[in-house]
């Protein structure tokens, strides 16, 4: 039984040390350790020996038990030393390899021209507010003073998410100024822009979305000649100090007097040519003083107070000035196109 011991003992010893991954470490355990393992049936011979044998057998067998757990915990040390080191070799990271390039994106064009001219309204003391795309009529007709029958309020003209004509997208960012009328009173000066949608059809020049920036101004003793001299200060930061501009009667019905404003053609000075279709002239916006009844259905009395407002479409302001010749590339987003800026 001692010589059984003893051959356990070696050659356990022996295959511990030669194994080589965790896996057979451990039915190795279970070989020699395990329930129905080589020691566990020498143990159970023990009842053969005598009484005087039995003790010094049964103090033999543990010190091979102790001796085979010892060996086997420092064999799984080293198996996961060597499996890390293995891992950590085989995950070397080579820093000498180039990078992958990152290419930055940049602003759309569009929004250069647009945050362009709110730092120049922002310079002046506007605020600037966002409100919703998605609008009631009443907000975008209704309180702007337009007519029950007037024709942007036709299903062709607008897009409407209701059958009853109640809600859709809005066709002016003037909804918002209502608004802010509404909530904030007067005195106001504020600037609003964003997506605006109307239906029609796409070609060089129209888009049924849009971008519109529109400012708004409502203090005691605003006139006419606020607006003008707003107007032309932007309109020669914009286009340089030597613009020339013209305001024509028109008609909105959000407000009274209402004109549009022209800019002398910058490439003919006047004269007429291609770029400014004959006429000298390039219509860039439309203003006006605010209809009385606009105030009054934002709570504000319009014997006291008075304001000019005004609204710009921002495509053609940035068709111009980078010189781009069809709006569709502006919407399309053709990498080789937003590149170029
Ligand atoms: C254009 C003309 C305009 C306004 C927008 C406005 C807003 C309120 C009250 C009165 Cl809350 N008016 N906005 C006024 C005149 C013209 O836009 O041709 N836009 C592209």
């Amino acid at each position: 039984m001692k010589a059984q011991l003893e051959a356990i003992r070696k050659g356990a010893l022996d295959a511990i040390a030669k194994t080589q991954a965790m896996a057979e470490l451990e039915s190795l355990r279970v070989k020699y350790l395990g329930k129905k393992g080589d020691l566990t049936a020498v143990l159970k011979q023990m009842g053969k020996l005598s009484a005087e044998e039995r003790p010094a057998m049964g103090q033999m067998a543990n010190q091979v038990r102790a001796k085979l757990e010892e060996a086997i915990e420092a064999q799984s040390v080293l198996l996961s030393q060597k499996a890390l080191e293995a891992k950590l070799a085989a995950e070397t990271v080579d820093i000498t390899i180039p990078g992958k390039k990152i290419s930055l994106g940049h602003k759309h064009p569009m929004y250069t021209v647009l945050d362009e001219i709110k730092e120049l309204f922002l310079n002046m003391g506007f605020e600037i507010m966002d409100g919703p795309e998605i609008e009631q009529a009443d907000y975008n007709f209704t309180k702007l003073n337009a007519p029950e029958n007037h024709p942007s309020r036709d299903w062709t003209d607008t897009f409407y998410l209701k059958p009853d004509s109640s809600v859709l997208l809005r066709s002016q960012t003037s909804p918002m100024q209502i608004r802010a009328m509404e909530t904030y009173g007067v005195p106001i000066r504020m600037i609003s822009s964003g997506r605006v949608y109307r239906k029609d059809e796409v070609d060089a020049t129209h888009s049924p979305m849009f971008h519109q920036i529109e400012g708004l101004v409502v203090d005691k003793g605003i006139t006419m000649a606020d607006l003008k001299g707003t107007l032309n200060a932007v309109i020669r930061e914009i286009y340089g100090p030597e613009t020339k501009t013209r305001f024509r009667p028109h008609h909105f019905p959000f407000t009274e007097p209402s004109c549009e404003v022209d800019i002398q053609c910058h490439k003919c000075g006047g004269k007429g040519c291609p770029t400014c279709k004959g006429e000298g002239w390039i219509e860039i916006l439309g203003a006006g003083m605010v209809h009385p009844k606009v105030l009054r259905g934002c709570g504000i009395d319009p014997e006291e107070y008075s304001g000019f407002a005004f609204g710009m479409g921002l495509e053609r302001l940035a068709l111009g000035q980078y010189k781009i010749s069809d709006m569709r590339l502006i919407f399309e987003n053709d990498i080789r196109f937003l590149e170029q800026f």
